[in-house]
Formats: C-alpha cells, sequence, structure tokens
C-alpha cells in the first residue's frame, strides 16, 4: 500500500536544508521549490526591499534598550513553534495542510514567534527583535506567498527593577520619553473587555493598560515613520503626488500567547490591510522561561506588507525577483534610508488564464488512500501547492471558480481558474499549456481526483 502527501516526496528518507540534515517521515510535506528558497535570506540582502524596510523599523527600537536578532535558524520543533506559546493540541494551525512538515515533530516555522519563549529565557535585554523568514501553506493571490517575513519585537520591564515595584509608573515614565506623533488613529475598543479581551490575574488593570499605551504608540510610530519616508519617495517621484488621508485603525484580535491583544490595520488602495498582530505578553510564557518577574508585550508584524507600502510594490512575488529590473531600483538606498525611491513597475505581460475542473473521489472510496483528496478531506492548500510546485512563480493568482455537488452521488466538482503570468517576460501560449497539462496529471496522480 502506498500513501500520497500532496507534493509526492517519499514518506521516509532525509531531507537537507541550509546544511543540516534532517530524518523525514509520514508528515513530510515539503516541495522543492520551498527548500530551494530557503537559503535567499532576503531580509539580511543588501539594499533588497525587505532588508531596507527592517532597517527603517529597527531604528524605532534602537539598541541597546533592543538587541536584534537576524540569523534564527528557519527549522524549529512543534514544541518551539506551537506548545511554548499555549496553542492548543487540535489548533488548526497545526493541521498538514496549514504548516510545512520536516517530521511529526519539526517544522519551518510559521511564525518568528517561535523564537519568543528561548529569547526570553535568554533573557539579554529590555527588548529585541528577531526578523526571519517563515513558512506557511497558504492561498496564491498578490498579496500571499509561501515563504514571507516577520518582525518580532518585545519590551519587558522588571517588577524587582522599578522603583517601588511599580511598573506602571515605570512603563508610564518610558511612554513620556517617546517621540510625540500627529497621525489620527481608530481606537473604539477599551483597553480590556472581561470577555473579548481579557486582563490576566497577575497583572492590575493600571499595569495592562499603562504597557498597551506604551505597546500601541511605539508601533503607532512605526507607521508615522514607514509613511513620512513613503509620501517623501512618492513626492520626489511626482511633485503633484496628493496623499490620501492616511487611515489606521486597532481593531481587538485573540492570539494564545498574548491578553489582551490586538491587531494594527492600515486603509490602502480601498481595503483594510492587516500589518501586524501584538499584545500583552501571557504571564504564562514568562514563569516558563524562569521569568516570572518580567512584564511587557509583544507583536508580529509582516514586512513585505510594509515593504509593500513603503515602496508600492504591486505584487509579492516581485520580492524573490533576481531580475535587474526590480533589484537595480533599490540599489545603494540602504546608505541613503532618508531618500528613498518609489518603485516603478515593470511593463505587465498578458494574462494567460486557464480552468482545471475535476471531481472529488467520493468519501466511501477513499479506503487505503493515504491522504488522497476525497469529498470529507480535500483541502484547497492542496491544490495551491501542485500549482506552485510546477508553474513557480509563473503563476500570478489561482481562485476556485465554480464547485457544486451531484444531486444523486453526493459527489462534489470543483473547478479552479489559474492565471499564468510571468512579472518577466511574455508567455507562449505552449509554454502556459505545458505547465497547464502537469498541473491535471498531477492533480490526478497526487490527489487522486477525476478530471473532468
Ligand atoms: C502571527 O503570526 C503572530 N505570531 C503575531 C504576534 C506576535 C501576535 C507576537 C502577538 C504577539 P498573524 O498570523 O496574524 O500573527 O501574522 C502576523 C502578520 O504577518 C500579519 O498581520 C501580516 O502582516 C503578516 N502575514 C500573515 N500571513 C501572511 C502572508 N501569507 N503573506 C504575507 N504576510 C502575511
Ligand atoms: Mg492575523
Amino acid at each position: 500500500q502506498c500513501r500520497y502527501n500532496s507534493t509526492g516526496t517519499s514518506p521516509s528518507g532525509n531531507v537537507t536544508v541550509d546544511g543540516k540534515s534532517y530524518q523525514t517521515d509520514e508528515w513530510h510535506n515539503l516541495s522543492s521549490n520551498i527548500t530551494a528558497s530557503i537559503s535567499r535570506r532576503l531580509h539580511v540582502q543588501k539594499d533588497h526591499p525587505i532588508s531596507i524596510t527592517r532597517s527603517i523599523i529597527e531604528s524605532r527600537f534602537p539598541s541597546p534598550t533592543f538587541k536584534y536578532h537576524n540569523n534564527f535558524f528557519p527549522v524549529v520543533s512543534t514544541q518551539q513553534n506551537f506548545d511554548s506559546l499555549g496553542f492548543p493540541v487540535d489548533h488548526p494551525g497545526r493541521s498538514k495542510t496549514d504548516t510545512y512538515y520536516i517530521n511529526q515533530e519539526t517544522v519551518l516555522r510559521t511564525h518568528t514567534s517561535a523564537h519568543q519563549a528561548d529569547v526570553f529565557r535568554a533573557n539579554e535585554s529590555e527588548g529585541w527583535l528577531i526578523s526571519a523568514d517563515v513558512y506557511r501553506r497558504d492561498a496564491i493571490d498578490r498579496s500571499h506567498y509561501p515563504i514571507f517575513h516577520q518582525m518580532e519585537g518585545a519590551r519587558m520591564w522588571d517588577r524587582t527593577k522599578a522603583p517601588n515595584g511599580d511598573i506602571a509608573a515605570a512603563v508610564l515614565k518610558d511612554i513620556e520619553a517617546l517621540p510625540k506623533h500627529s497621525m489620527k488613529v481608530e481606537d473604539p475598543n477599551p483597553p480590556t473587555h472581561p470577555e473579548r479581551n481579557p486582563l490576566q490575574k497577575e497583572h492590575s488593570l493600571t499595569e495592562a493598560e499603562a504597557i498597551a499605551a506604551h505597546l500601541k504608540k511605539s508601533l503607532e510610530l512605526v507607521v508615522v515613520e514607514i509613511f513620512s519616508r513613503a509620501k517623501a519617495a512618492a513626492v520626489s517621484a511626482n511633485p503633484d503626488f496628493v496623499d490620501e488621508r492616511l487611515k489606521v485603525r486597532w481593531i481587538e484580535a485573540y492570539f494564545p500567547f498574548t491578553s489582551p491583544s490586538w491587531e494594527l490595520e492600515i486603509f490602502w488602495q480601498g481595503d483594510w490591510l492587516e500589518v501586524l498582530g501584538c499584545g500583552v505578553v501571557k504571564q504564562d510564557i514568562m514563569d516558563k522561561a524562569g521569568q516570572p518577574q518580567q512584564l511587557g508585550w509583544a507583536f508580529g508584524m509582516g514586512l513585505e506588507r510594509i515593504a509593500m507600502l513603503l515602496f508600492e510594490i504591486p505584487d509579492i512575488r516581485l520580492f524573490w525577483s533576481k531580475d535587474e529590473r526590480f533589484l537595480g531600483q533599490f540599489r545603494g538606498l540602504s546608505e541613503n534610508l532618508d531618500n528613498l525611491r518609489r518603485f516603478v513597475p515593470f511593463s505587465k505581460f498578458p494574462s494567460c488564464y486557464k480552468d482545471v475542473a475535476f471531481w472529488l473521489r467520493s468519501s466511501s472510496s477513499s479506503a487505503g488512500g493515504g491522504s488522497r483528496a476525497n469529498t470529507q478531506d480535500f483541502h484547497e492548500n492542496d491544490v495551491m501547492e501542485i500549482v506552485r510546485d510546477i508553474g513557480g512563480d509563473v503563476v500570478e493568482d489561482v481562485a476556485k471558480v465554480d464547485e457544486f455537488a451531484h444531486p444523486k452521488t453526493g459527489r462534489r466538482s470543483l473547478c479552479y481558474r489559474i492565471n499564468y503570468r510571468s512579472l518577466e517576460r511574455t508567455l507562449t501560449n505552449e509554454e502556459a499549456n505545458g505547465y497547464h497539462e502537469q498541473v491535471r496529471k498531477a492533480l490526478v496522480e497526487k490527489l487522486g481526483v477525476e478530471l473532468r
């Protein structure tokens, strides 16, 4: 009997990630284009827009209060990525359809929070920033890519070091020391809410409110910093540039490792774009890291999203381009952060849309089929992964355009529309057909679907 996973790699054997070898098992679901991209480390490549964005944000969190970590290895244990942060065992983020597993206990980190516990335990500074590549099996469109970059930040205050043990007073003093800004921010909710956003039992309301205020102010200053530089870049490109009034808002959120928690959204090109999640660190995390006397905040932000705002970069695939028409536009900017230039898109090449329609197998015929897709356990991310594996960056977008169930048999039929469009050249119809034919074959081989 043969067991398949979504990428068709053999279940047991070895895989080498950035020079380190790992034993694989039936959880393994890495594809070769992911393994190949791990070494790119865009966040530390000189003059790369992700790296420039990182430097600008770091400048808002100065050393030595903040220590910077930019070289943490991307392979972590499920303990680091999930358990250390209080993720329940049945959390959907742990599933093979969402996360890249090397083996049952080892994953490519899905967020920089995977390193929180270790850095808290080391306790080397009052604050820290971690920038790194993170990995998620996800949809394919212009703002989602299976590898992206996050910056994690935290700032702690020590109860034993605060005058009279009064943390709130110490935090308020630090808020006074932050620069003022005049950006308007919507923040309609109270700092804590008994059901939606509870205060932790170890914290007084005054403490939590002070830490929250410091957190929000620090992150608002990041937005001000980014947008003042984005505006300067836009004005230098176009003297008639009119700034659409910047709109920013805080909304309530939930994370297993912070409470209360929030997300920050920015209104951009007609929609609210989520740029970060954050909150007051759960005391349980600090206790387990051997630092029960520390209280503070943490955030995690998406560097691509910020870089897209900063330079007006329209497609997330561009960050991976090695084309001089992309990279050349940023050359020299890291020495010149006060004189950024807006990205000038190169001409768009034509789209080539191809549809693929198929029946899922009925659930009853799934016996012995391993993870092959039947009506019950089909997951769209498996289709995305197959398309990504074959088309790579030539695929701009994959969208479900039709779905129905057969009235008698209950079998489900799905249709996906794939947009083949290179950022760098015009694809011939034969090339697009070639990719599409491979996709059709792989769907049958790997998911066991029946083409229509
Ligand atoms: C997290 O990953 C939490 N670890 C953040 C956090 C850290 C909360 C510390 C509290 C304390 P989330 O899954 O929402 O949360 O991702 C954080 C940010 O990463 C998002 O706001 C977004 O800016 C970015 N992001 C998420 N998914 C993608 C994606 N597929 N492509 C690009 N950016 C993404
Ligand atoms: Mg989120």
